[in-house]
């Protein structure tokens, strides 16, 4: 295997993407890119298999390499691409992409109307990411984020009902799905983000997260939470050390 190590600006680019496999470009952190690391390792994509692989080439985000911005102009990870040159961002669409190229395992429903469900689901929380940020942000700085934090407890408490109503382990039924894994990353650095205690309300979501825990791919694809401490003292120092841990 590669060195994990990110690569910054002035480094060279790596070497051309292998026959017949993807390159993910990512950030060993973020949790956008814990999506995709999460479908990767789950459709058994992995360093390990003879015919399905991928490669990880990590980027310095603050200092990103020049021949990055080339291949995606947002700068952004994940990212992906194949050995054709085909480049693929933004993470719900580098999922559904793997889920749809490689069709073993698949995560996504084949009926329309429950994949629409999964989109939906979706959208909705993309609207309650900005939480686990601005939160976290406002008591560095010394605010008072009771507000916010009573809005995203809401937030739970509707994710919950959920689950209540469909009588289900998971948001796509009683095997883990696409959705499952789009909403996992934000719930795994919740410790970190000081924010566990917004459960204690909902019960089903709890429980969920236990069930999450203990999947095979989840663990494979963890950081420990000292680990993601450290990093993010780093982080909200404004020098991260992306590399934190190698
Ligand atoms: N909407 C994007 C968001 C990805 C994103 O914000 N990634 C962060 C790292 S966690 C990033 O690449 N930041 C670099 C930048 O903003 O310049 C997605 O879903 O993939």
């Amino acid at each position: 295997m590669a060195s994990e190590k990110c690569f910054a600006k002035g480094s060279s680019a790596p070497g051309l993407v292998a026959k017949g496999q993807i390159r993910l470009y990512s950030m060993r952190f973020c949790p956008f890119a814990h999506r995709t690391r999460l479908v990767l390792h789950a459709k058994g994509i992995n360093y390990f298999s003879f015919c399905l692989r991928h490669d990880t080439v990590n980027i310095n985000l603050k200092d990103k390499p020049e021949w990055f911005l080339k291949k995606n102009p947002l700068g952004l990870v994940p990212t992906l691409e194949t050995s054709s040159g085909q480049v693929i961002y933004e993470s719900p669409i580098t999922c559904d992409y793997l889920d749809e190229v490689y069709t073993d395992k698949k995560l996504l429903p084949a009926d329309p109307f429950q994949k629409a469900q999964q989109k939906m689901m979706l959208e909705n929380f993309s609207k309650i990411t900005p939480y686990f940020y601005k939160i976290p942000l406002g008591k560095n700085n010394g605010e008072d984020m009771s507000v916010l934090e009573g809005e995203l407890k809401e937030k739970f408490v509707k994710l919950n009902e959920d689950l209540v109503n469909k009588k289900s382990k998971f948001f796509g039924g009683n095997a883990i799905t696409m959705i499952d894994y789009m909403m996992w990353p934000w719930f795994e650095r919740l410790e970190i983000f000081e924010l566990k205690h917004c459960l204690d309300g909902t019960p089903e979501l709890k429980k969920w997260t236990e069930h999450m825990s203990v999947d095979q791919t989840v663990k494979a694809t963890m950081f420990p939470t000292e680990t993601y401490k450290a990093f993010y003292k780093t982080y909200t120092d404004g020098k991260p050390n992306y590399d934190y841990g190698l």
